[in-house]
């Protein structure tokens, strides 16, 4: 077929996701890197996950920081006003709290949000300045995994970076401490990390809000075949896989995996090439560390953090853990 007539030829290709799907699916297990979860349809379902009874991470870290934001704001200012830079910012819900505990020590406060999507970001902002007056919002449209590059703060700014909702837990251990490290080299001594992290509990907890009732985390996983079907003209059956969550205990971690009914081969137009599925095989496509208390502290001070404070709920499920930029060394890790 000529390339004119072949349907891969309607297709712009993205070519960081043409190479994530083949290295993926062309290795044993296979698998697929859970950035390619968040299109638009899928930080939606997000959004939607993020309020189900079973997911209980939001709603548990929301209510530490609404019980106490006023203390961690206080830690992090010191005697200086403040600025907030968010990883990952998405809707930027649970920072409000935040914001208006910042507020109700500063005039104004500059809120950079950081994100790779562009819409998120507007409507994030949107909000934000209608509802909470006195906070700017910048909008910084980047992925920040590939490392990036702040603004100085103004004379007498502090920043506080937010990295919350356990977004550390879906990265493995390296590629954690790399970020911690990115974020570190951007921050000036007395500067402050606040990370999120979700900690291990019972097993049927873990499982119930990686596999909810409702079908919406399903939705979710089976949304990067939906995402591979429009993009690189695939035809994944959808009907033909299952979601899965599986609780790694070796490993401390919730796996999502994407697990094929029967032996089927799925083609790629876009790739003009074709993958083979054997009933039961799965594709891996999401871990969700699960921490011990103690563990976010160590991962701060290994990335050049002091700690300033930990904060967790009654049932000790979640933990937020304030991390102040000590004085760098003139080590040359990235
Ligand atoms: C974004 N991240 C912290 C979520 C998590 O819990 O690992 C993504 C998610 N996956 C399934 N449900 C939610």
């Amino acid at each position: 077929m000529s390339p004119a007539a072949s349907p891969a030829a309607f297709l712009q290709i993205d070519e960081q996701l043409a190479r994530a799907v083949r290295t993926g699916l062309g290795s044993r297990p296979k698998m697929l890197p859970p950035w390619l979860f968040y299109d638009q349809a899928g930080s939606e379902l997000f959004e939607q996950i993020t309020e189900l009874p079973e997911y209980y991470l939001t709603r548990t870290e929301r209510a530490i920081l609404e019980r106490r934001a006023g203390e961690m704001i206080a830690l992090a200012a010191g005697d200086g006003r403040l600025r907030f830079t968010e990883l990952g910012a998405g809707s930027a819900e649970k920072t409000r709290v935040l914001m208006r505990a910042a507020l109700a020590r500063q005039n104004g406060l500059v809120f950079e949000a950081v994100d790779v999507s562009a819409t998120a970001l507007l409507a994030a902002r949107a909000r934000i300045e209608r509802e909470i007056p006195g906070v700017k919002v910048r909008l910084l449209e980047m992925d920040y995994t590939n490392g990036f590059e702040l603004d100085a703060c103004e004379e007498g700014e502090r920043r506080l970076v937010l990295y919350i909702g356990s977004s550390i837990g879906n990265f493995e251990q390296e590629e954690a401490a790399r970020i911690l490290r990115r974020v570190r080299k951007q921050l000036d001594e007395g500067d402050g990390l606040l990370l999120g992290v979700d900690l291990v509990k019972d097993e049927a907890a873990l499982l119930a809000a990686y596999d909810d009732a409702a079908g919406v985390t399903a939705a979710f996983n089976k949304n990067v075949l939906v995402r591979i079907n429009r993009e690189l003209g695939a035809d994944f059956d959808l009907a033909r896989f299952n979601h899965r969550a599986v609780w790694n205990a070796t490993m401390s971690r919730m796996e999502m995996h994407l697990e094929s009914c029967a032996g089927q081969r799925v083609r790629f137009a876009a790739l003009d090439w074709e993958v083979e599925f054997s009933a039961g095989e799965t594709i891996h496509t999401e871990n969700s560390y699960k921490y011990r208390p103690g563990d976010a502290e160590a991962m701060l001070a290994e990335a050049g953090f002091a700690c300033a404070g930990t904060w967790t709920d009654q049932r000790g499920w979640f933990e937020g853990c304030l991390g102040r930029a000590e004085e760098q060394g003139t080590g040359n890790r990235e």
